[in-house]
């Protein structure tokens, strides 16, 4: 970990890269281009914000949870890192739901601002005390491109002497202006898992729509998937690679009720102005990395 104002010094670009220093050692990126601009928390290397020149906020996050107190839970939304399992650990309900990257600390390791793009590059230490019991060995490393689309990529390279699995995710939250009007489209026809039905696999039929809880794995899908918003006027289109699943939730009242951080500026009816789309490696899709081996989870975000 840096000490205060040594990040800016070494890795900040005027103009382009900012660390803002928290005092539990934590740090907020401002990321600054003229295609817009995006915030990165190093506790989580949780992307908070994103907002396209000329466009409204893409991301959504509760406001509810603090970054800068450390005791306290980060707050719920952005692109959370979902490493080195998604969802439930397979073997052990004690662990926390979706691994442990999104709570430990991550550094700069390299930032560049020289293509017009800004780059920001974080590292977590897979190895540091306080990790769950995870008994191979990983460099994980986040890029982060803020150019006309939101880049972000997740890789992992086996430095230990066993090859291990991995499932993982890019969760984010988009922003909605009423997630009963939206239309999710690229998955018509394909197979998915439905969470609240046991994992049934079911086909999606046409687009999706929500007027209920959904929380869904689809799979075998490498395309792009369109997020068509009338209220807010915007299609997002999701683009993926090393993924051939992606997961599809909204919480609705009940759940979002029972969390207690599905909340925003606007009240507590925030399930109505959120949906998760994510790039990931879940279900059956599961990354075998040998020895000496790599992979990279990618997510590109594009308004149109
Ligand atoms: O990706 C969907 C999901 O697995 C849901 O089942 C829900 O649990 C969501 O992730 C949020 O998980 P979290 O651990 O961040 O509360």
């Amino acid at each position: 970990m840096y000490a205060i104002y040594e990040r800016n010094s070494r890795f900040g670009k005027p103009g382009a890269v900012n660390f803002v220093d928290h005092e539990n050692g934590g740090a907020t990126v401002e990321l600054t281009s003229q295609r817009g601009s995006a915030t990165v928390e190093l506790f989580g290397g949780l992307v908070t914000s994103w907002r396209p020149k000329g466009s409204e906020e893409v991301l959504w996050l509760s406001n509810t949870g603090s970054f800068v107190d450390g005791r306290a839970r980060s707050p719920r939304g952005g692109i959370p890192v979902c490493w080195p399992w998604f969802a439930d650990h397979p073997t052990d309900p004690s662990l926390p739901a979706h691994g442990f990257a999104r709570k430990s600390a991550w550094e700069p390791v390299h930032t560049d601002a020289t293509t017009g793009d800004v780059r920001l590059t974080l590292r977590t230490d897979v190895a540091v005390v306080g990790h769950v019991p995870w008994p191979h060995r990983a460099e994980v490393s986040l890029d982060v491109v803020l150019g006309a689309t939101l880049d972000v990529r997740l890789t992992t390279r086996n430095v230990g002497n066993a090859p291990f699995d991995l499932t993982q995710a890019l969760h984010t939250y988009f922003r909605v202006g009423d997630v009963t009007r939206i239309e999710i489209k690229g998955l018509d026809a394909v197979t998915y898992l439905d969470k609240l039905d046991a994992f049934a696999s079911k086909q999606q039929v046409g687009a999706i729509t929500i007027d209920r809880e959904v929380d869904r794995i689809y799979l075998g899908t490498t395309g792009a998937i369109d997020l068509v918003d009338p209220v807010l006027q915007r299609t997002i289109r999701v683009t993926r690679s090393g993924s051939t699943s992606a997961v599809v939730w909204n919480p609705w009242i009940a759940k979002a009720a029972r969390m207690g951080d599905v909340v925003d500026a606007s009240g507590a009816d925030a399930y109505l102005r959120m949906v998760c789309i994510e790039a990931a490696n879940a279900g059956p899709d599961v990354v075998s990395i040998p020895p000496g081996g790599t992979h990279t989870l990618a997510t590109e975000l594009e308004v149109k």
